[in-house]
């Protein structure tokens, strides 16, 4: 077995070559400059969100490669209500429908980002540059749960390395960038949204009010949604997929005579009565506060734009299975988050060159309890620390040279950071020691990426490679975990201080093809990961959860691997129909060639898009095949192949100078009864939905 997995081993290239590569391509671009300027604007990072509203606060692009995608949000703007199908539908259905993003789904709310097929540990998550970390041990509160369509302008979604400047990751970065009005004269802008869905009877209410002056501007949102148990293809409820959410946010700026600003923004988030179907428990209560101050000037010296901001941000998280009729033992399971952090940036622009520079730093305490309630009266509860008061400091700083060549653009970066993790907590501390008794209270570990990419545009073809090495650190269920129930694999789940490094060495490439009426874009990513981080079972362990099959222990693997390809198309058929397709594979084994858990089997969508007189139609399908490779040692059983259908119309209206959008549609027409290869323990997803929603936009 072992000279097998040597044999396997040597096909990939080794550590040693990889870094070969990399210099070279660093050594490369400094010696030998080329004179002249290719540079060339890109697209999509400022466009439809800030072009009208610029007003000298727009950031300037310095990526200049397109292996990235950016989710338009602005249900506030028309172009950016009409283009999403669902206009009000949560932060996840958009970035479900996004190209690079999937979704693991534990219920109806709450779902967790997965890009090039990596979850959340494994990428670098932020709400407008803000680090902020769940507090939930069984991952039910995802950061992109504690925001809503009403806070954001854009997500921005930032493939493998072109993430770290972000933090440290190695499948990439999701950065939801908050929405603010521009400094403008007597800007007003109010608008009142309603939406319905009939499937879960969810409804769903907002008003954003936002003001401004040449001065300053401030902004204003509120939105509230309540869903029902929503019902299978099947026709049967699903149980415990009902929650409730209300939000809030405020913005401010002040103009320092177009020099530069200083702004505030604070969000209040809170879900109450969360069901989570595919889990053994519910959440009462999952609420954040989220608040941050920036200041940002322009043009000083050399330094085009200089941006800074300290935050912080608090998150409280309650499970419980006081919902659940018949459950073997009672339990609460509590968990809290609090991270405080500063970053500050600088946009440089030199020649040829375009640096952007930044420092950053958090810190970040999360404590997770669980405490047993036995039926047996005499006896005790028991009480234990699932995350002993873990704090984690991080401090990192960001280099990017975007360089425009005689032929294509070039873009290297670096993050180099320096990651403490310590227990304050001594009896979870004990606690851990049990299994590790030589384990220290503190350790520290550093971490250094590196990204490279290149594109290059010929006629109608655009090429852009990229070559990539990161490193993460292990997350703190990973570290200090202390029995974390799995309910798909039905383990407990402990963690390992002695975990090294997870490394990422990474390659992607991408030729799209554009004319006018037709592109067509193929991309490819491929991870070689050293040290990939799992849980392994542990047979001399005893479970804690009733019920459990075994323990699992964090390890590293030798290595893991991952692959992703994708094509893309969109061909205008005339002026005002356009058809979009696009299918994907994707394929990750380990060091023994298992399959690793949550891979994507062959997925496509295709969708047929009708616009005129601001009429917008939409006609979609979306399926994947059956999944063959599946992980049975992480709890995977074969999904099915599906495909299922849906339609949304709109219409904008002017009603006395103001603005109604209106929009309404079905999904999953069929009523087809299905899972996915993402849902949790193969929970049914939601049947046949009609919804309907209106906003009122008064100028
Ligand atoms: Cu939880």
């Amino acid at each position: 077995m072992k000279r097998m997995q040597n044999v396997r081993g040597s096909l990939y290239p080794s550590n040693k070559v990889w870094h070969v590569l990399a210099l070279l391509v660093v050594l490369s671009v400094y010696l030998f400059p080329k004179d002249g300027y290719a540079q060339e604007t890109t697209d999509t990072m400022c466009s439809a969100s800030c072009e009208p509203e610029c007003n000298g606060s727009c950031e300037i692009p310095l990526k200049l490669y397109e292996l990235d995608e950016v989710i338009l949000i602005a249900p506030n703007k028309e172009i950016g209500y009409q283009k999403q199908s669902k206009p009000l539908s949560s932060i996840d259905e958009y970035l479900e429908s996004s190209e690079h993003v999937k979704m693991i789904k534990r219920g109806a709310y709450a779902w967790e980002p997965t890009l090039n097929s990596m979850a959340s540990e494994r990428l670098s998550i932020t709400i407008d540059g803000m680090r902020i970390f769940g507090a939930c041990t069984d991952k039910m509160d995802p950061i992109t749960s504690y925001v809503d369509v009403s806070n954001l302008s854009e997500i921005s979604v930032e493939s493998g390395q072109e993430g770290n400047e972000h933090g440290n990751c190695v499948g990439g970065a999701i950065d939801m960038k908050l929405d603010t009005s521009p400094f403008k004269e007597d800007y007003l802008k109010v608008s009142l949204d309603e939406g319905f869905e009939s499937n879960n009877e969810q409804k769903i209410t907002g008003v954003d009010v936002n003001f401004a002056e040449e001065s300053f501007y401030l902004d204003g949102d509120v939105i509230y949604r309540k869903a029902n148990n929503y019902t299978d293809g099947n026709g049967e409820e699903v149980l415990y997929s009902r929650y409730e959410k209300f939000n809030l946010s405020v913005n401010g700026g002040l103009n320092l005579n177009d020099e530069g600003k200083v702004t505030a923004s604070f969000i209040f988030d809170q879900a109450n009565d969360v069901g989570y179907p595919a889990l053994p428990m519910d959440v009462s209560l999952a609420r954040a506060f989220i608040g941050a101050i920036g200041y940002e000037q322009y043009n000083v010296g050399i330094v085009k734009n200089w941006k800074s901001k300290i935050y912080a941000n608090s998150i409280t998280h309650i499970m419980d299975d006081s919902q659940r009729p018949d459950v073997p033992i009672r339990m609460d399971m509590p968990g809290w988050s609090d991270t405080f952090g500063f970053y500050s940036q600088a946009e440089l622009e030199h020649s040829r060159h375009s640096f952007l520079v930044k420092v950053d730093s958090y810190y970040n305490r999360s404590l997770a309890e669980m405490t047993m309630y036995p039926n047996d009266s005499n006896q005790a509860d028991m009480f234990m620390l699932t995350w002993p008061d873990v704090r984690t400091w991080n401090t990192g700083i960001f280099v990017q040279d975007a360089i425009a060549l005689e032929k294509g653009n070039m873009s290297l970066s670096t993050r180099i950071s320096y990651h403490r993790n310590w227990i304050v907590d001594e009896f979870g501390l004990n606690s851990l020691r049990i299994f590790y008794p030589e384990m220290e209270a503190s350790q520290h570990r550093f971490l250094a990426s590196f990204g490279s990419n290149y594109d290059r545009t010929i006629n109608h073809f655009k090429l852009a490679v990229g070559v990539s090495y990161g490193t993460r650190a292990p997350s703190v269920s990973e570290g200090f975990g202390f029995y974390l129930f799995n309910s798909s694999d039905n383990h407990d789940y402990i963690g390992n201080p002695d975990l090294k490094n997870e490394q990422a060495y990474e390659m992607k490439a991408r030729i799209s093809f554009q004319k006018k009426s037709f592109t067509a874009s193929l991309q490819g990513s491929y991870f070689y990961m050293p040290n990939y981080i799992i849980g392994e079972i542990d047979e001399s362990i005893g479970t804690m959860t009733i019920g459990a099959e075994g323990v699992k222990l964090y390890r590293n693997l030798d290595y893991a691997s991952i692959a992703n390809v994708s094509v893309q198309s969109e061909y205008l058929l005339s002026k005002n129909w356009t058809w979009k397709g696009s299918i994907s594979y994707h394929r990750g084994v380990d060091d023994t060639n298992r399959n690793l858990p949550f891979i994507s089997p062959i997925a496509y969508g295709s969708s047929v898009q009708f616009k005129k007189n601001r009429i917008f139609g939409e006609v979609a399908m979306d399926g994947a095949g059956e999944q063959v490779n599946v992980s049975e040692v992480f709890g995977e059983d074969k999904t099915e192949a599906y495909t299922v259908f849906s339609l949304s119309i709109g219409k904008t209206f002017t009603v006395s100078k103001n603005q109604l959008y209106a929009k309404a549609g079905v999904e999953n027409i069929f009523d087809t009864y299905y899972s996915t290869y993402t849902d949790w323990n193969n929970i049914p997803r939601m049947g046949r939905n009609v919804f309907v929603t209106l906003s009122y936009k008064i100028i």
